[in-house]
């Protein structure tokens, strides 16, 4: 039995918003916004993984605060699984991956056009009463 690889997503909270970014590649992506992260490496906790990726894609120090109850298949062989995080040093800045970032306020949440998995996620996360 094949373990699926895990991506771990960011729903990164600050200030009584949330922090989508859109997508630069690949093309079929492109466009679409996403929680950022990444593929967990072999030997990686998740924990690790996203805050590798955050300081990789974003710039950032952040920490892991939660996870998210739930996981998302994304294509074959890969499911989504999202922390919920807080920023500890740092201002998010797209720099690898992402063309645009934006914090959204609760009222704001849908004005993105989230990859489908997203839409999901983003979900249980507002089901969290996180913030
Ligand atoms: N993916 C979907 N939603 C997300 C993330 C971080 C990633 N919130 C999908 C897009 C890619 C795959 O997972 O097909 C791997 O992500 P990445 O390593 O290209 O960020
Ligand atoms: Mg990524």
């Amino acid at each position: 039995m094949t373990q699926p690889i895990v991506v771990v997503g960011a729903a990164l909270l600050g200030g009584g918003r949330l922090l989508a970014a859109r997508r630069s590649a690949p093309p079929e992506l492109a466009g679409r916004w996403e929680l950022p992260g990444g593929k967990v490496e072999p030997g990686e906790s998740p924990e690790r993984a996203l805050v590798r990726e955050l300081h990789e894609e974003l710039g950032v120090t952040a920490e892991p605060v939660a996870r998210v109850p739930g996981e998302w298949p994304l294509k074959p062989g890969y499911v989504l699984r999202v922390w919920t995080a807080r920023l500890l040093a740092g201002t998010p800045e797209p720099l690898e991956d992402h063309d645009e970032l934006r914090w959204l306020t609760p009222g704001e949440l849908w004005d993105v056009d989230w990859l489908d998995q997203d839409v999901a996620a983003v979900e249980a996360v507002l089901a969290l009463g996180a913030w």
